[in-house]
């Protein structure tokens, strides 16, 4: 399965996370969803050098430590070859700020105010967690219309 990246920047407040920076997907798979910034691995290159290179490309930030958060499988049975195997981080240290490319128009949104409805529907089974400090292994079963047809969460404890 092919492996991906996914980093959401995160800013925090005294007691945990208060903002989370989305990106919106302005073309290619996903377009019109607000995501975290990412994508493909290439082949030879390290996990953390691609999520990197892909922040640097997408909204124009060198990040600095990584925190890997979660690990998602997601399954396109009618289309396999989109299957992906998504490594996830968040950045709480960045240098730049975060601007808009030909590919994604990066916002700042409160925790609160994070727009799941226009996000993969995923997110919402896993993204809370991850912002509430925990680890998560998940695998996602996409049908027509992108609907999920099965989801598996579990918390963990390393990944
Ligand atoms: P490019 O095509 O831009 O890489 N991605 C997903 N993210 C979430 N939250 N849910 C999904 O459900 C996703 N499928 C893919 C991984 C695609 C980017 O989009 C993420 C990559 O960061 C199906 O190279």
């Amino acid at each position: 399965m092919k492996p991906y990246t996914l980093v959401f920047l995160l800013k925090r407040s005294g007691s945990g996370v208060s903002e989370v920076c989305l990106a919106m997907k302005k073309r290619g798979f996903g377009a019109g969803r607000w995501n975290g910034v990412g994508g493909k691995v290439e082949v030879g290159e390290g996990v953390e050098d691609a999520a990197r290179r892909e922040a640097h490309e997408e909204i124009g930030v060198v990040l600095e430590y990584l925190e890997k958060v979660a690990e998602l499988t997601f399954i396109f049975p009618s289309n396999q070859g989109s299957n992906q195997y998504v490594h996830v981080y968040t950045c709480q240290e960045w240098n730049g700020e975060p601007s808009e490319s030909e590919e994604m128009r990066p916002a700042w949104y409160a925790v609160d105010t994070i727009p799941f409805a226009e996000m993969w529907p995923d997110d919402i089974f896993w993204l809370p967690q991850v912002l509430d400090g925990k680890r998560v292994r998940g695998s996602f079963t996409f049908g027509e219309g992108d609907v999920i047809l099965e989801n598996v969460v579990e918390v963990v404890s390393d990944l």
